[in-house]
């Protein structure tokens, strides 16, 4: 990393390249130069981003859109450029990007109050609306159908039927739980082909530790992580915060009985999430949120139960059944926000109804 980072215009020499944060997919380094100054460096995966180049053209394009909109250095990504002008560096090792660091920021693998919560959600409302302006047809799609559900789905059923590493036999009980959900999984799309739901600019991997929080204020600060910023529904990303934030226990805690909705936490996001875009979305919209918290946490089950039985080739895994213990996370939140349907939907019906009333 050391080496591509001599390619970048950094203020000075780069220094020291220390690694850090906890993503599934690219690999993450704190990189200093001579001079003190902190940068982000990333080798960015591209055995999952296929085409680097017309990622980076998006996340140039919207970062300095949200720039423009906020030119606070701390709101938002600041990409700093090679030394030949471009905003990656490529060579036979790999890809790589540097954004400046923000400065006296944390980021939370989990909120340990409702405020934390609800800010996170503010952060990844007002994101959207800023990005509302955006054309989203000058965006390329940086994984296709990356929230199309049923086509999940329909890999799983690959994965099955290949059985690679001969691990069907340990997970058919998650396996059919999965598959009887077939159905359920095309809802998202099937809205948006009937004209429903809105296409629009959406980050679409809005884990809480893709927001960056002020050290001291503990305000929201930053989206980060915008790989997937592309086209999508507000569902996905209100429905992956949610599937990731609002659940009792990590993503993968190996004692089931610890997973379930907080719905408290659902409440806070929700609220934070509307304050922030809830008078740009349509009734439809609203309603199809909840559902959004259902598909994407069967999708991310899927997605993990998939990489277990294909040999955990596409998230980074710490022991052999990393992606089953996560999947089976999911597949048990799943069920929590089945015996919690209807709260979850009259939690949204109950904080339109109070924004129509105008309090
Ligand atoms: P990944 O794809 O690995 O999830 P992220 O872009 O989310 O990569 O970055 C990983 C971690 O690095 C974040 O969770 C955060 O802690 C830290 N980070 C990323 N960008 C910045 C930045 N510009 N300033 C400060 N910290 C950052
Ligand atoms: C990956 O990169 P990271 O860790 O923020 C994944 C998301 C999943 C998430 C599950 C590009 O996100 O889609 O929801 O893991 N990102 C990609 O934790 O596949
Ligand atoms: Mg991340």
């Amino acid at each position: 990393m050391l080496n591509a980072a001599r390619n970048f215009l950094l203020d000075a020499a780069p220094a020291a390249c220390v690694p850090m944060g906890n993503g599934h997919i690219n690999r993450t380094c704190l990189l200093t130069d001579e001079a003190g100054n902190k940068y982000t460096m990333q080798k960015i995966n591209d055995s999952i981003f296929k085409d680097v180049p017309a990622l980076m053209e998006n996340i140039r394009l919207v970062t300095e859109y949200l720039r423009a909109c906020d030119p606070d250095p701390r709101h938002s990504l600041q990409l700093v450029h090679t030394k030949d002008g471009k905003c990656f560096h490529h060579d036979e090792t790999g890809y790589y990007r540097v954004y400046r660091f923000v400065d006296e920021s944390v980021c939370l693998e989990r909120a340990e109050t409702q405020e934390e919560f609800f800010l996170s959600a503010q952060a990844f409302g007002s994101f959207q609306n800023q990005l509302a302006g955006f054309d989203a047809a000058v965006l390329s799609e940086t994984i296709p159908r990356f929230h199309d559900t049923a086509n999940r789905v329909n890999n799983l059923k690959i994965a099955a039927a290949n059985d690679k590493m001969g691990r069907l036999k340990e997970v058919q009980a998650e396996y059919e739980f999965a598959l009887a959900r077939e159905e359920e999984a095309g809802v998202m799309l099937k809205l948006l082909k009937e004209g429903k739901l809105k296409l629009r600019v959406t980050h679409n991997d809005t884990k809480l530790n893709n927001v960056l929080l002020d050290e001291r204020t503990g305000r929201a600060l930053c989206v980060i992580d915008l790989d997937t910023v592309m086209p999508g529904l507000c569902a996905y990303d209100f429905g992956d915060a949610i599937r990731y934030g609002a659940s009792t226990a990590a993503e993968d805690e190996r004692d089931l009985s610890r997973v379930n909705l907080s719905l408290s936490l659902y409440r806070a996001y929700a609220e934070g999430y509307l304050s922030e875009v809830g008078n740009v979305l349509t009734g439809e919209e609203l309603r199809s949120l909840p559902v959004g918290a259902k598909m994407m946490t069967l999708e991310t089950g899927v997605r993990f139960l998939t990489d277990y039985l294909d040999g955990d080739v596409y998230f980074k895994v710490a022991c052999p059944d990393h992606n089953l213990v996560r999947a089976r996370t999911q597949l048990k939140l799943l069920q929590d926000m089945d015996a919690h349907w209807d709260e979850m939907v009259s939690v949204i019906g109950e904080l339109d109804s109070r924004k129509k009333g105008g309090a």
